[in-house]
């Protein structure tokens, strides 16, 4: 993309973008700097440009987005440690085309919300598929809702949140 710079005759200047850029789609701009002498356009030796090629740092102003914010599900009590639940995704729009090591890169990890299972009964990877590691007991506890998190890498990180409802039933 090519910005437009006025002219200025001497001194400094600072660049000012006028428009709101957003870096996850822009990420450099190229633009032409010139100057002209005292008498103006006419004598080309006074005349000088420069290109200046600008840069923008990703902000990490996006929380990431679950495909889905909910998943219910019905078990049988004797469910076995183990089990695959469900799969959760979720994309940061920040700077998605980067490698560098800014924005949120469109990088995030999960966890389960420990507040949310007091009894260690689920378990979330890297890929956001949640498993079963606890025993159900409908005794105990007929229904659980377990927050999943997906958390960006930005600076400071943003977090998304999932729910993941279970009711737990007696297999006759
Ligand atoms: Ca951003
Ligand atoms: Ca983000």
């Amino acid at each position: 993309m090519l910005i437009k710079i006025p002219c200025i005759t001497y001194g400094t200047f600072i660049l000012t973008l006028t428009d709101s850029y957003r870096s996850e789609t822009v990420n450099e701009f190229i633009g032409s700097v010139c100057s002209q002498g005292e008498e103006g356009w006419g004598r080309k030796e006074h005349v000088a440009e420069t290109k200046v090629r600008l840069s923008l740092v990703d902000e990490n102003d996006n929380d990431p987005v679950f495909s889905e914010d909910a998943i219910h599900l019905t078990l049988p009590e004797d469910t076995p440690r183990g089990s695959l639940l469900a799969s959760f995704i979720a994309l940061d729009p920040d700077n998605p085309l980067s490698l560098l090591p800014q924005g949120g890169e469109s990088r995030v990890r999960y966890q389960v919300a420990p507040d949310s299972d007091p009894g260690h009964q689920f378990a979330v990877d890297e890929t956001g598929t949640v498993r079963l590691v606890g025993n159900l007991d409908r005794e105990t506890a007929d229904t659980h809702n377990a927050l999943v998190w997906a958390v960006d890498d930005g600076s400071p990180p943003r977090t998304a949140t999932a729910t993941l409802a279970v009711s737990v039933h007696v297999d006759k």
